[in-house]
């Protein structure tokens, strides 16, 4: 029997971790081999409902699930931990501007990246959920030192799933022929959903679709998707969002599939000419438990040019936060 992995997971009793707990524990996360301790914070006045999802965890009487610890001290969620899902963050209320979300989610994700800092795994791979993602785990990036930083990442997935199905349902194809799709930049509106690469059959995309629907139709359904689903729901999405969150971490973790890529916001390493350290989705290969960011693509003038507007908001999110690093 493999060693227990630590995983912890913010913002435990909030809908996103509704969908999310119950299959990381049934092992769809990282393996059905692979026992798991949860570690589940939430704010004190949430303590209740998430102990509530605690006794639910246990009535499904998981095998793989080895110990529940429910907590709001950071640093007894944090201690040892492996994986860090930080998916807690402050909805946006009435009337806050981007700038109160960006400052108020920043204050929480310095403060935990201190904690991690100090008290989990040097190698914890942390995936960020709570908006604004990218500056979220950018922020958290610069208050923990110490820790590995490649993994500090962000999640993109839930836009490149998006962006699979929307292909996919256009050229009327099957969603496992669509490979080598690409989310460029930031986790907002400014993303760039690009098909360029990506095939149909082994084919390229870009001969089963109009060039004006991929750039007019396609590009923007992808990036706004999210407010169509709270448009339909009046709730943002939830089980999708969980969804990604577990392809995000079992493709970091057990590699993703032969002949084909992912999105994933991961610290720049100045690749296709981004500045290095932001946070920034590319595609990439994973392999032995690490990634790489794929290299050598032809991009278009017209998609860098959207790549660098993505990069610019990320920069003005990082100068409105500079106070937090
Ligand atoms: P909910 O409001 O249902 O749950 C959030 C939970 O976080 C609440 O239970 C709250 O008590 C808790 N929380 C707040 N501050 C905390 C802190 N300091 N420590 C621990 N827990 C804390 O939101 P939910 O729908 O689950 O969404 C969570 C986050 O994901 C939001 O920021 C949302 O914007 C973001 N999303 C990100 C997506 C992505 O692709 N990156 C897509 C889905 C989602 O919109």
């Amino acid at each position: 029997m493999k060693q227990p992995v630590r995983v912890t997971v913010t913002g435990a009793a909030g809908q996103i971790c509704y969908s999310l707990l119950f299959r990381i524990a049934s092992g769809e996360m990282l393996g059905k081999d692979q026992p798991v301790i949860l570690n589940l914070l939430e704010i004190t006045p949430a303590l209740k409902v998430c102990e509530a999802v605690a006794m639910e965890l246990n009535d499904c009487a998981f095998p793989l699930v080895k110990d529940i610890v429910v907590t709001d001290d950071p640093a007894v969620a944090f201690k040892d931990a492996n994986i860090g899902l930080m998916v807690g963050a402050k909805p946006r209320g009435p009337g806050m501007e981007r700038k109160d979300l960006l400052t108020d989610n920043g204050k929480i994700f310095s403060a935990l990246g201190k904690v991690i800092d100090q008290v989990a795994d040097k190698n914890i791979k942390i995936c960020v959920v709570g908006n604004p993602a990218n500056t979220n785990a950018y922020i958290l990036a610069k208050n923990a030192p110490s820790i590995n930083q490649r993994n500090i990442t962000a999640l993109t997935r839930l836009d490149h799933n998006r962006a699979i199905y929307q292909l996919a349902e256009k050229a009327d194809a099957e969603i496992a022929s669509i490979k080598k799709m690409i989310i460029w930049g930031n986790h907002s509106v400014t993303q760039v959903p690009d098909i360029s690469f990506a095939t149909v059959n082994g084919e390229n995309a870009a001969d089963k679709v109009d060039a004006t629907w991929a750039k007019e139709e396609f590009m923007p359904i992808v990036a706004k998707r999210g407010a169509a689903v709270i448009a339909a729901r009046g709730a943002s999405s939830a089980a999708s969002a969980a969804n990604a969150i577990l392809d995000h971490m079992h493709d970091w973790v057990l590699g993703s599939a032969e002949g084909d890529w992912v999105s994933m916001a991961v610290p720049s390493d100045g690749s296709y000419g981004i500045e290095e350290g932001l946070i920034y989705s590319y595609p990439v290969v994973c392999k032995n438990g690490d990634y790489e960011i794929v290299q050598g693509l032809e991009v278009s003038d017209f998609i860098k040019d959207k790549m660098i507007e993505s990069q610019k908001e990320l920069q003005e999110e990082a100068e409105t936060c500079k106070d937090l690093f």
